[in-house]
């Protein structure tokens, strides 16, 4: 067998099947000033080129093709010799303004490069005919994540597709320092790609500015403004997906992008316009000639529009160094990426060895029915589109070996001894927890798992980012372990292992965190645990305001809950009744005679408290009714009874939550309320669509502003999203 032996310790030429990555590195850099895509910004000097070459490798990707100008060829030869020197396949293409076929006679007076959608046609000879190639651009660092997601989009393409855009929320991609260039999509109702403009200029509308001009944490946007190329305005939500240039093609796409090149040309285009391939592809997609997926690649996207954001792209890459996600030195001999992981080597070759993937579960918020689900009463939440992300690979010994950000660090334990929990308040109690559960359960785990954990969830916030974590990392153990849990029977038996972390919980958070559904709240019903997805209407809005205190349940808020839970426990004994199921369901009358009752025998505490639990209860049914029958203002009225409950029944508002809910009602919401245990973290508000603006600009300036600004991840609007999966196959599915 011949060939140079690659960096993963592969040979080239062994797998013919592993796929290209295309890098564009032919722009000008107009807006930074220099040839940035050489800039070095790696604590060790490596340019992001070097980081994209080095996580696609990780990703299982063989070979690298850059797309140059002719001029800058011997520049980007001499600085890219490590990549070679490491026995990496590395091919140059020129992008030209002439092209013997496509552009025979120079354009009078055009210097701007054709655009992306050339570049890639530029690519195309140094490309194999067979198999799928990405696409991305030099001077954008997209994360190890964002490839391997992408690689597995390309090794198994659900039937028709042929190209994926990677996607992550818009306004996760602006700059603070200018307006930049992103591709907007526009998803159909199957989730693939239906429409693609190229947006120029984009950045937070003016309601940011309003908020506090901290360049680092702009305040929660509306929406965002920019331009089209033929300069009609347009205007966006944050959070739609937008296509940064990291792309997935098969080899078919080539033909079409030429077809399209053509026509772009036969317009006779001014010397500034560009043919991009964004509006390409969101072309072929429009006029149904191909058919692109879209793939979130969460948060770790980080761009180089302007010389400011340099500094920003350096921090970040000196964090994840000293965190350990990559050496120092990228290329030298002794710290060479890891062999290829298990889970990609499965996907372009022979499957080898036990399956890693990445573990994702979404926070929550709770629409109705607070502090009821460990009373056995059911709830109404529904995911968030906020997770906790566990990029695993199998372990070969019981061990789980987890690394966070630099606030958490890393740590690690055995499974195949006594799981002893870490000081109060450590995160990996979460992951032990997990790991204890599934142990106690019977389920035997024989591996480990290793890998980052990652998320766009914020902490203490009553979000569920607890439950989340156990969620995710239960998963990668079964998926590691190659073993199966019914999600109904995970979730319960999560929820009692939360337990072990010390509050004594309810089941809630964790059947929503694996059984949500996109697009539904989940009504849950306990003894047994069940849950029924009900669509959220047209036209719903949930604001969701941090109240910018954390409820910290390792902390002082563990005593306060589990102290109202064995309140509830109590009075419910004293009052000579055996379930909260019974009191809740009994008839109107039995019902007032039930509460007066409570209210003469118990001490004034506990017959507050014992109000809340009866009311809240048949609060959240007439609330599935309201939701049902898509009556806005009855579902809104029932927040708030529940929220005023909450505050004088069951003491667990606060002052800020109590005045971002006053706000949000003066400002339209049809009702608002605290979400979660209380005690700090967040409010959610129930607004119309066409409301949701005025409820979080009167939030920015009645709340936030006097307190020094927001951020996306304190206010902003909720989608009910799926519950949690595992990327590699696998997974669990949930009867509804
Ligand atoms: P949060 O908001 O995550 O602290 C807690 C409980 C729920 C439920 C709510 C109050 C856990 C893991 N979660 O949620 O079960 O009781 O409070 O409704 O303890």
């Amino acid at each position: 067998m011949s060939g140079a032996v690659s960096i993963d310790g592969a040979r080239q030429g062994d797998r013919p099947e592993r796929p290209t990555l295309v890098i564009l590195a032919a722009g000008r850099s107009t807006r930074f000033g220099r040839a940035k895509q050489l800039e070095p910004v790696g604590p060790g000097g490596a340019s992001l080129i070097e980081y994209a070459v080095y996580d696609a490798v990780r990703a299982g990707f063989g070979r690298f093709v850059l797309v140059v100008r002719e001029s800058q060829q011997d520049e980007f030869e001499a600085s890219l010799t490590p990549l070679r020197a490491a026995g990496l396949s590395l091919s140059f293409a020129c992008q030209r303004l002439v092209d013997a076929d496509l552009v025979p006679l120079p354009p009078p007076g055009r210097v701007r490069p054709w655009g992306t959608g050339f570049a890639v046609l530029a690519a195309a000879a140094a490309l194999p005919r067979q198999t799928p190639f990405a696409v991305c651009n030099a001077d954008d660092f997209y994360g190890r994540v964002a490839y391997e997601r992408l690689a597995h989009a390309l090794a198994a393409p659900p039937a028709g597709i042929r190209a994926f855009a990677a996607t992550s929320p818009l306004a996760d991609t602006l700059s603070a320092h200018g307006g930049v260039s992103r591709g907007l999509c526009e998803p159909g109702p199957d989730g693939t790609l239906l429409h693609m403009t190229e947006g120029l200029d984009l950045r937070l509308d003016g309601v940011a500015a309003r908020a506090g001009d901290d360049a680092e944490s702009p305040a929660t946007p509306p929406g965002v403004i920019g331009r089209t190329a033929s300069g009609a305005a347009v205007r966006v939500d944050a959070d739609s997906p937008a296509c940064m240039g990291l792309w997935g093609f098969f080899p078919v796409i080539l033909p079409l992008l030429e077809e399209r090149f053509r026509d772009f040309l036969a317009e006779s285009p001014g010397i500034e316009d560009e043919f991009y391939l964004s509006e390409a592809v969101g072309n072929l997609a429009a006029a149904e000639r191909t058919r692109c997926g879209l793939v979130p690649v969460g948060p770790g996207w980080m761009g180089v529009t302007f010389p400011e954001d340099r500094e920003r792209v350096a921090d970040s890459l000196r964090r994840l160094t000293e965190a350990g996600a990559y050496p120092v030195d990228l290329w030298t001999p002794h710290v060479r990426p890891e062999p290829l992981r298990a889970a990609q080597a499965s996907l372009f070759g022979p499957p080898q060895a036990p399956p890693g993937g990445i573990a994702t579960a979404p926070g929550r918020i709770n629409l109705i029915g607070e502090h009821i689900d460990y009373n056995g009463l059911p709830v109404l939440p529904m995911a968030l589109d906020r997770h906790v992300h566990l990029d695993f690979e199998a372990a070969g010994q019981a061990t789980v070996e987890l690394e966070g950000d630099s606030a958490h660090g890393s740590f690690a334990f055995r499974l195949d001894r006594t799981i002893e929990s870490a000081p109060r308040g450590h995160w990996s109690n979460y992951v032990r927890a997990a790991a204890r559960g599934l142990l106690d359960h019977g389920v035997g785990l024989k591996r480990g798992i290793r890998g980052t954990v990652t998320g766009t969830l914020p902490e203490a916030e009553g979000l569920s980012s607890s439950s989340a974590l156990v969620v995710a990392s239960a998963l990668a153990l079964l998926h590691a372990n190659e073993a199966e849990v019914e999600a109904l029977e995970l979730a319960a038996l999560l929820a009692r292992a939360e337990r072990y972390v010390g509050v004594q919980g309810g089941g809630m958070d964790q059947a929503v965190s694996l059984c949500g559904k996109e697009g539904h709240a989940l009504r849950i019903d306990f003894g047994p645990l069940r849950v029924t997805p009900l669509p959220v209407p047209e036209g719903w809005r949930w604001v969701v305001a941090s109240s910018l205190t954390r409820a910290e349940k390792a902390g002082a808020v563990r005593g306060l809950y589990n102290e109202r839970r064995a309140q509830c426990a109590e009075a419910l004994e004293r009052v000579g009744r055996t379930s909260w199921p019974e009191v809740v369901e009994a008839d109107e009358d039995e019902f007032a005679s039930i509460l007066a009752r409570a209210g003469k025998s118990l001490p004034l505490t506990l017959s507050r408290r014992f109000r809340h639990v009866a009311t809240e209860g048949r609060r959240v049914i007439e609330a599935e009714r309201a939701l049902r029958s898509e009556n806005l203002a009855a579902f809104g009225r029932l927040m708030n009874a529940s929220h005023a409950s909450l505050r004088d029944d069951f003491s667990v508002s606060t002052q800020a939550l109590d005045k971002i809910v006053g706000v949000a009602l003066d400002a339209g919401a049809a009702g608002a309320r605290l979400t979660g245990a209380g005690f700090g973290g967040c409010a959610v508000a129930l607004c119309r669509a066409n409301r949701a603006k005025s409820v979080i600009e009167a939030l920015i300036d009645r709340f936030y502003a006097p307190r020094g600004g927001v951020d996306r991840r304190a206010l902003f609007v909720a989608d009910a999203a799926d519950g949690a999966t595992v990327t590699s196959g696998g997974g669990v599915t949930c009867r509804d």
